[in-house]
């Protein structure tokens, strides 16, 4: 072992105050002659580093003494955001560090907001990945998370006159405190070549281009605990022997290192553009990368935990339970397979055998145009031993259901792995995974039913018991303690406990308070506070000025017709409208309000680009109209993220989760949100359904049709038996008026009408809804006006929130999927 270092240790203000200064001396990335904010950001960030890397050695030195069985999440995202909060707050440091960097002339916020985020992922189902890596450390759970190490993550959003551009988001750009990189664990990576057979009947995969996987560590801290976890992201790289000196000292540079700049490809973007054939193989490579990668460290480290000639592989899945993260990491599964049988050596059935006890899979979506289908042309080309893999497993599971199950032979051709039309075959991600997966779930109760019923219905019918339900949650650490520490005290204040922190349910006992007037008066004062902050950052970006007695009114997530901005922005088209109708004394009854949008649109969906654009034309027409003055203010947020998130949340009073019924998973933003006594409207979609439930119905706007009735509601639309709502009509018109531009919005108001050019008979079903949301809308401002009314709903609606944390759904997965248990390091 390293013998100890003799470098202050970070206890308290002097001793951290210490720690810092030794930083930026000794591991200097400036100038020591000065100490600005950025430069005490990367010191500090370093100081609370030693901290986690002494917890994070300890965490795995005990795992490894103990071996238990451990969970490997696979994903490819990770929406991490910033770490330097979390951190300090996790290891109840935070008063140490804001004295410290006090004494060293700094404020603790302005060091804070230093750091860039870290976005390796799109939206929820990569910040739901987080939240997972803090409850798995915060419960003790012997874990890893496995990703990609982008050096461009998500793309940076900026708002202008045209709608939303897109910049390369260099996060690494000065270098991330966070990471620690691990040239010891390095795994070859092949792509390409071809499969021989070999003379004693096993199969073996050669030639091709041989890459490396190099392993970065990001400590995960517990909250309260020692225990530190690691997410290891993956980078890739050529083989060190690579480099072409003869090329290089002839002239020829790119050609001397052609292996590197290929690797350099693989880890440049989050989600390459896969509308070419080169983009798809990227993206297919970056999942192999990943799988494989992962694999080879996780069988490394089973092995090295046993003694060489006494490997019982039966034991695998006792100690290794994989958790697909969306079929993204599929591959996860032949590669599995192939390391067993082409290179330890097992047989088919034995491989099989345990992959399927080792494997589980999460579906976060129905969207047919997100299920992933690969051609099978590029994936025999790209992993040629895969292919066949996968084949067999096709084969295997055919012969078994003519076999056992006669009735779904008629069915067989759509549930099969492989989709063999001739003109296009494909390989069938998901049923890939649902075929060798012992366990498939789904992220809310009515989207895990829909899955049973409806995408996988047959399956369902094959295996009932594989299918189980683990309704998302989000960590209470970041998005209540450390975004709203004011509310938090509150609610630690009348609970006499802190303990909700780590048990959600306690917040129930915030509904005996739930009429207290002085409950009331210090909830709104911190929700006020929480106003004003957003107020003074909406200034700054957008140069918009908004009152924070308004009612802030919220819709925050990537931009989607299936999530129905368009709706949203519709609603407050109407009102605009029908205020400007009115004569002054009857405006004098309005409720003053801020409708705030946040969210990036896929750089190539060209209608989600049109709804931002108009989101902002709207905004300049209603923010400058003097008629209107702070009765209504409509924003874009530029470059939602989850530092933007951090502060937004906290700060609504209201916000819109209004999918059409069915296709919403689950949203994850909804309980942050209701977490943050902030109240919903929204339809019965994905987990607004549960937290309707939990916290009141009361409590929640409905509006909308449900998901039963979408079916008939498309044909009846697409029939042209559907007789707008006046209302409707008159907020198209202000459109197609150029009330706001003229920006050539046909595209998209024609996407609402019957099935003819963009027209997709509506398919989103904004025209039927748009009546009932109007009138929940007008609920909403009655209920607003009455405070007691309101502030009993938000208290209610924190109180309910219990059930969404995220270490109550990662509790679940231990229990119900992965049969680990807590691993406490002492
Ligand atoms: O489960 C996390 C999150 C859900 O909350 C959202 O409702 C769902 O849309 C999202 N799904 C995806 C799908 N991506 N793919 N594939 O991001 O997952």
């Amino acid at each position: 072992s390293v013998p100890a270092i003799a470098h202050p240790t970070p206890e308290d203000a002097f001793g951290v105050a210490a720690n810092i200064k030794y930083h930026a001396q000794y591991t200097p990335h400036f100038s020591p002659f000065k100490f600005d904010p950025e430069q005490a950001f990367y010191s500090t960030a370093e100081s609370v580093r030693d901290t986690l890397i002494q917890r994070w050695n300890d965490t795995y030195a005990h795992f490894h003494k103990i071996d238990p069985k451990q969970t490997y999440y696979i994903s490819m995202e990770y929406l991490q955001g910033r770490a330097l909060t979390n951190a300090i707050g996790n290891l109840n440091l935070t008063d140490a560090y804001a004295g410290a960097l006090s004494k060293l002339g700094h404020g603790l916020e302005i060091i804070m907001e230093q750091e860039r985020d870290a976005a390796l992922g799109n939206g929820g189902l990569g910040r739901l990945a987080s939240c997972f890596l803090d409850s798995l450390a915060t419960l003790n759970l012997p874990a890893w998370g496995y990703g990609l190490r982008y050096k461009y993550g998500l793309f940076a959003q900026r708002i202008t006159k045209k709608g939303q551009e897109e910049y390369a988001e260099d996060w690494l750009e000065k270098f991330s405190p966070w990471e620690i990189v691990r040239h010891d664990v390095v795994y070859p990576i092949r792509f390409f070549g071809k499969v021989q057979a070999e003379s004693d009947g096993s199969r073996k995969w050669v030639g091709g281009e041989v890459m490396q996987a190099l392993a970065y560590d990001v400590p995960i801290p517990g909250y309260m605990t020692k225990n530190t976890i690691s997410l290891r992201i993956w980078e890739a790289k050529a083989p060190p022997q690579d480099f072409d000196l003869y090329s290089f000292n002839s002239g020829e540079h790119e050609k001397a290192a052609i292996l590197q700049s290929k690797a350099n490809q693989i880890c440049a973007v989050l989600y390459p553009g896969d509308a070419t054939e080169d983009g798809k193989l990227l993206r297919l490579k970056q999942q192999y990368l990943l799988c494989s990668a992962s694999l080879q460290d996780i069988i490394a480290r089973f092995k090295e935990r046993r003694p060489k000639h006494a490997i019982k592989w039966t034991d695998f899945p006792n100690k290794v339970a994989v958790q697909m993260n969306d079929t993204h990491p599929t591959l996860a599964i032949p590669e599995l397979m192939r390391i067993l049988m082409d290179e330890e050596g097992l047989g088919w059935d034995e491989a099989w055998a345990i992959t399927g006890s080792t494997v589980a899979y999460t579906n976060h979506t129905v969207l047919p145009e997100a299920l992933e289908k690969w051609s099978q042309v590029v994936m025999a080309k790209l992993l040629p031993r895969h292919m066949e893999i996968i084949a067999e497993i096709d084969k295997q599971f055919c012969q078994m259901v003519k076999s056992s199950r006669p009735d779904l032979v008629s069915k067989l051709e759509q549930m099969r792995v492989l989709d063999s039309n001739p003109h296009k075959p494909l390989v069938r991600m998901a049923h890939l995974c649902v075929v060798s997966s012992h366990t498939v779930n789904g992220v809310a109760e009515l989207h895990s039913d829909i899955l049973k019923r409806e995408l996988f219905s047959d399956f369902c019918s094959l295996w009932p018991n594989k299918f189980q339900n683990k309704t998302n949650g989000v960590t209470p650490r970041r998005w209540l303690c450390f975004c709203s520490p004011e509310l938090s005290a509150i609610i630690t204040k009348w609970l006499q406990t802190d303990k909700w922190v780590t048990n959600l349910d306690l917040l129930a006992g915030l509904r005996q308070f739930a009429d207290d007037e002085q409950l009331h008066k210090e909830w709104e004062a911190a929700k006020f506070a929480n106003k004003v902050r957003l107020a003074e950052y909406l200034l700054k970006v957008t140069g918009v000025k908004v009152d924070p007695t308004s009612l802030f009114d919220t819709q925050v997530k990537r931009i989607h017709e299936y999530k129905r901005q368009f709706l949203n922005i519709l609603g407050v088209i109407y009102r605009y409208k029908k205020m400007k109708e009115m004569g002054p004394e009857e405006r004098k009854g309005v409720v003053p309000r801020v409708v705030m949008f946040g969210g990036k649109a896929f750089a190539t969906y060209a209608q989600a680009k049109r709804i931002v654009k108009l989101v902002t034309d709207v905004g300049s027409v209603v923010n400058n109209d003097p008629d209107i003055g702070n009765l209504l203010k409509v924003v874009f947020v530029p470059n939602y993220n989850v530092t933007a998130a951090e502060l937004i949340i906290p700060a609504s009073e209201l916000s819109q989760h209004i999918s059409t019924a069915g296709m919403e998973a689950s949203g994850t933003s909804n309980m942050k949100f209701a977490l943050n006594g902030c109240l919903i409207i929204g339809t019965l979609d994905g987990a607004n359904v549960e937290i309707r439930e939990e916290i009141g119905n009361q409590n929640f706007f409905l509006f909308g049709v449900q998901a039963d009735d979408v079916p008939r509601c498309r044909e009846e639309r697409m029939a042209g038996h559907f007789t707008p709502d006046p209302r409707f009509e008159e907020a198209k018109q202000m459109i197609r008026s150029k009330t706001f531009g003229d920006f050539d919005y046909e595209p998209l108001l024609d996407s609402l009408e019957g099935n003819s050019g963009y027209g997709r008979g509506d398919y989103f079903l904004v025209g039927v809804d748009f009546p009932s949301y109007i009138e929940a809308q007008k609920e909403i401002d009655i209920a607003y006006k009455d405070r007691r009314r309101w502030n009993h709903s938000s208290i209610l609606s924190t109180a309910g929130s219990g059930k969404f944390s995220s270490d109550r759904t990662i509790s679940q997965y231990a229990t119900d999927i992965w049969n680990i248990q807590e691993c406490r390091v002492p």
